[in-house]
């Protein structure tokens, strides 16, 4: 609950509105007010929490579970932790006792569940959130000469696993720093300090500016715990791995802990080849070292003061992080054909965005003004078609009118020479046999159409071929010009439905083959990030152009093409792949 609040907890208290706010009594209140004014908690509420068995606090995580219920299910079945009271609900001993009953035994199971999906990884959106938040505070510590996030963070993984982050301290300021990293806010609980690595388990309060999720589209909201998110999100913790080295090792460990372990497999085998030994500490000849390991090897490693060093050692073009999966990178990069990966700057315009006409919380006018703000040249307006009753799909003629306030925008936008403009689409929902969601003279009066599929459960429950079938029908209509969200698949939530991309993506490249634009969506929400990164390099293969799309329902939802750029990074994608690159006049003459 606190981890939602969206004021400063210190003004609440000051203030004494701290009260007025829902679910926080007398008790709680009082308590909290001296947290916060005198630094510690009342002492009846220390000794409750230290006396009162993890296990137990551990299970108010679970949505919907609060302390009373799990008191009497402790007395009267000896549960005292979350993995005993799975056994108790699987065994069907929750249902019979008093005021419980089948139902809230079958939710607490889903609970359970929603909560070890939320334990295990984090989405790279909340990841970075953490890790930059915890980078910029170790960066800041005096003695540090420099802080850096690695691992699957620092390659932009759509999940990340656990934080690694690699520090430059002189060793004399070592132990002081080692001491500050562990005095910072936002550590849960120390799992091990040792010499040169400590690992933490970091939580919400790291954020000075508190923890929040903002809006979520309904239809995402579903599938990742609906009204128990936010709790679920906010309740969470991530683990971090800082290593400290010294300035001339950083280099190498920063390399050895970016991975992916794939990567440094291969990496090092070119170094075997080479009578060299890569690891954490260095690069290091066989001849010099000898039998000697780790720091003392380290000695006489060849030099580095920056990962292009490294690299040039052996021979290679520094590789982008992104890309650092052992899928091709290494041969790329000794004959340097690394792509000239996509970034932010390349972005000229979205596609598939919303605005109140459906279920969007910005207006026409809104959406446009931040798009220019954030320096785009074009924005395309897609909301959503009829047969998608919860997110309020417009109808037909509400589509043809927000058409014509568009087009009078342009106009007037063309005759003050200001060079932006709106383009007009839909996204339709895919119906029964690949249809679309609106008459064709309806659809042909509009820019463009994005063709999604909706109705999960009904797509999950059939097979492949058809899916694949039917998507690739829909693709033939005329005016289908992006498939949306391609595999429907929700990280952390829910997995697509069964489609064979490769072959849609396949009949994809034969109509732009014959001159007909059918660009595939690499949606940028970071709970989608769908098209996936390892088929984007197969979309740029057959020459399918990728858009990156927000799929934003607020202002705030365009800035997550940020993630879309980082995930067609990953998979390849150069800034000629993606129809985003253009200008509006050059788009314009692709959809006509
Ligand atoms: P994650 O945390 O599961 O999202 O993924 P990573 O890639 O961050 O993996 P993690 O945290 O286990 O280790 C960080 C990096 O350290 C990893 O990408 C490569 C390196 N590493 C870890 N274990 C090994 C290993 O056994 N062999 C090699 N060559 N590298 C390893
Ligand atoms: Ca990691
Ligand atoms: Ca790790
Ligand atoms: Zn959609």
């Amino acid at each position: 609950m606190l981890g939602g609040l969206t004021e400063d907890l210190g003004e609440l208290v000051s203030t004494g509105r701290l009260f007025e706010m829902k679910g926080i009594g007398k008790g709680l209140g009082s308590a909290l007010t001296q947290a916060i004014m005198e630094g510690e908690w009342p002492s009846d509420w220390v000794e409750l929490h230290n006396s009162t068995p993890q296990g137990l606090i551990e299970m108010l995580g679970i949505p919907g579970l609060g302390p009373k219920r799990i008191k009497l299910m402790n007395e009267e079945l000896g549960v005292d932790s979350v993995a005993s009271l799975k056994e108790a609900a699987t065994d069907g001993l929750i249902a019979p006792m008093k005021g419980f009953g089948k139902k809230s035994q079958q939710r607490m199971l889903d609970g359970i569940e929603l909560l070890a999906r939320f334990r295990a990884r984090r989405r790279l959106d909340v990841g970075l959130m953490y890790g930059e938040a915890f980078q910029s505070k170790i960066a800041s510590i005096e003695g540090v000469i420099k802080a850096q996030l690695a691992g699957s963070a620092r390659r932009r993984k759509e999940t990340i696993g656990d934080l690694d982050v690699v520090v430059a301290v002189e060793d004399e300021h070592h132990e002081n720093v080692a001491e500050a990293i562990l005095s910072l806010p936002g550590i849960a609980d120390v799992k091990g300090a040792g010499d040169s690595k400590i690992s933490l388990i970091l939580d919400t309060s790291i954020f000075d500016g508190g923890f929040t999720v903002g809006h979520i589209d309904p239809n995402v909201l579903d599938a990742i715990g609906g009204d128990d998110y936010e709790q679920l999100e906010s309740g969470g913790t991530i683990d971090a791995q800082v290593r400290l080295v010294t300035p001339e090792v950083f280099p190498f460990t920063l390399a050895y802990f970016t991975g992916s372990k794939e990567h440094n497999i291969a990496m090092r085998q070119r170094a075997i080849d080479r009578g060299l030994k890569l690891n954490e500490f260095g690069l290091i000849p066989d001849a010099k070292a000898g039998d000697l390991k780790g720091m003392a090897a380290a000695k006489f490693s060849l030099k580095a003061s920056t990962e292009e060093d490294i690299y040039r050692h052996l021979e290679l073009d520094w590789v982008s992080p992104e890309l650092r999966e052992d899928t091709g990178e290494i041969v790329a990069a000794e004959t340097s054909n690394l792509p000239q990966l996509l970034s932010g700057q390349d972005i000229r315009g979205a596609l598939h965005n919303h605005t109140t006409l459906s279920d969007g919380e910005a207006t026409l006018e809104e959406m446009a003004d931040t798009a220019r703000k954030m320096g785009w040249n074009w924005l395309g307006i897609a909301d959503h078609s009829p047969t998608l009753k919860i997110a309020n799909g417009a109808s037909a003629e509400d589509l043809l009118e927000q058409g014509e306030t568009i087009q009078r925008y342009n106009a007037a936008w063309a005759k003050e020479g200001t060079d932006f403009r709106l383009f007009h689409g839909v996204e339709s929902d895919i119906l029964e046999g690949g249809k679309l969601d609106h008459p064709d003279d309806v659809l042909s009066q509009l820019d463009y159409t994005v063709a999604s599929v909706h109705a999960l459960s009904k797509w999950k429950a059939r097979d492949e071929l058809q899916n694949t079938e039917e998507l690739m029908q829909c693709i033939d209509h005329p005016s289908t010009t992006v498939l949306g969200h391609p595999t429907g698949r929700i990280l952390q939530g829910r997995d697509g439905y069964e489609v064979d991309l490769f072959a849609v993506l396949e009949h994809m490249a034969e109509h732009n083959e014959e001159g007909r634009l059918k660009a595939v969506e690499l949606n940028a929400s970071p709970y989608r990030l769908d098209l996936d990164w390892r088929l984007c390099k197969h979309a740029k293969g057959l020459g399918v152009p990728v858009i990156i799309n927000p799929d934003a329902h607020s202002i705030r939802g365009l800035a997550d093409i940020s993630y879309g750029v980082m995930a067609a990074r990953k998979g390849w994608i150069e800034p000629h792949d993606v129809l985003n690159s253009l200008s509006g006049e050059e788009l314009q003459r692709r959809l006509s």
